[in-house]
């Protein structure tokens, strides 16, 4: 193929008054699209309550459809849905081009960006899934010859094999899946023993989590106007000024009607997320459709088990806001943190913040131990580690420390003199 794919979008407006939400969800399946590598050369949304069972939409609307994308030259017409396996082989037919859905679209997109090992079994995990329920009779799922969205991934070879060995390969990817998800929740445990506070960064796709982590922890992770940009976990260490610790980690972001499939999938990723002493939601405070995507991220969460985990909301891309804009942010959420990552606008606010939610704080307290016990020793290294010693005596039966400890180690670290 030469050149960008040129796409044409689908959606519908399943209410007159929902015309905006749908312009705007049709909006961001362009950014999808272009995310995948197409170009966006027509948008058609038909206004119906429901998709219509046979072709999504009516049949003189998908005739019209056919022939404005040959007009247009398309090579692949993307759904705003989940079409099912019978729809797909009726409008491919009907319009004689690629058909490509919603999810189908969202996964080939992470099939580009993944890049580590785990994420790459993630991604054809969630694809097999996708695709077993519409290998059978299905002969449009299956003409994918010539590249393109929707060809990548699971090859071609493999896709005209029959659902029993998609299964084994399915049973395969699972298995060294949960291998990855029991070493992550062993290194997990060892952080947690050493008690180095974790927060995890997350947020709608775009929202500038990994520009927030790159100004946290001074690191250079790719950032970019693109969907989906970080798929695989990082984490990192960041020193407060006074030589405190946490880690930060960045992770995935999460769309609205994120594919089920990539959601199970990506569970040993979003896990770590689930197991943070604190979640730092970002949100695009710029964005016009804000609450629809804050929604969006807190029903990933909750699908993943982190809703327990002290959360705090931070609106990023304050210096994009008016000063009215800003106003009416700060009258409807009065204790909103509104900060900039990429001018370091609110930043101090923001650590202190954070530093005050995990009980970072410090207390001067005077700990005890006995010379003679390994354990207590070890204990000594550990305060050595997580606290600031002020004063070490050691006498022959005792030593004691006067240290000034993160609030949330008290009575971890050792005996209180
Ligand atoms: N104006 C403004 N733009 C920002 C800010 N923070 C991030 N951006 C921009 O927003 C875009 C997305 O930023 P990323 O940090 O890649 O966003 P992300 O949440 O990691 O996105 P994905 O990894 O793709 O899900 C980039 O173009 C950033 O430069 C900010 O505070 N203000
Ligand atoms: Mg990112």
């Amino acid at each position: 193929m030469t050149g960008p794919e040129r796409a044409a979008l689908v959606g519908l407006i399943t209410h007159r008054a929902r015309r905006l939400e749908a312009e705007r969800s049709l909006d961001e399946l362009a950014g999808l699209a272009q995310a995948a590598g197409a170009d966006v050369v027509l948008r058609v949304l038909q206004e119906r309550p429901k998709p219509d069972p046979s072709t999504f939409l009516g049949s003189g609307k998908i005739q019209l459809l056919a022939v404005s994308a040959t007009d247009t030259a398309v090579d692949v017409v993307i759904f705003d849905n989940e079409l099912t396996p019978a729809q797909l082989g009726q409008i491919a037919e009907k319009v004689g081009l690629r058909i490509v859905d919603r999810t189908q679209l969202i996964l080939d997109i992470f099939a580009r960006r993944a890049r580590t090992r785990e994420g790459k079994l993630q991604v054809e995990l969630a694809q097999l899934k996708y695709l077993l329920p519409r290998l059978v009779g299905s002969s449009a799922a299956l003409s994918r010859l010539g590249g393109g969205i929707g060809t990548r991934g699971p090859g071609e070879t493999k896709l005209e094999t029959d659902r029993r060995r998609i299964r084994t390969r399915i049973h395969v990817i699972s298995e060294d899946i949960e291998q990855v998800r029991k070493r992550r929740s062993r290194v997990r445990e060892r952080r947690h023993k050493a008690s180095v506070p974790t927060v995890a960064l997350v947020g709608y796709t775009n929202a500038g989590k990994t520009t927030l982590f790159n100004a946290l922890t001074r690191a250079e992770a790719e950032t970019s106007d693109a969907l989906f940009v970080t798929l695989d976990p990082l984490i990192r260490q960041v020193r407060l000024p006074d030589s405190r610790e946490l880690l930060v980690s960045d992770t995935v972001g999460f769309i609205d009607r994120l594919p089920h499939a990539l959601v199970a999938a990506f569970r040993a990723t979003l896990e770590e997320t689930a197991d943070a002493d604190l979640v730092l939601h970002v949100i695009d405070a710029a964005t016009p459709d804000r609450d629809r995507r804050m929604n969006a991220v807190r029903q990933v969460l909750e699908e993943v088990g982190a809703l327990d985990v002290p959360m705090l909301e931070v609106y990023n891309k304050c210096d994009a806001l008016t000063p009215d804009e800003r106003r009416r942010l700060q009258d409807q959420d009065p204790s909103a943190l509104c900060i900039s990552a990429l001018t370091g606008q609110g930043m101090d606010e923001l650590l202190e913040t954070i530093t005050s939610r995990l009980a970072l704080d410090v207390v001067r307290v005077t700990l005890t131990f006995d010379p003679d016990s390994a354990g207590d020793r070890e204990r000594i290294a550990r305060v050595y580690r997580h606290a600031r010693v002020v004063l070490h005596e050691t006498r022959d039966d005792q030593v004691s420390i006067v240290a000034d400890v993160p609030r949330r180690l008290l009575g971890r670290l050792g005996p209180l003199a």
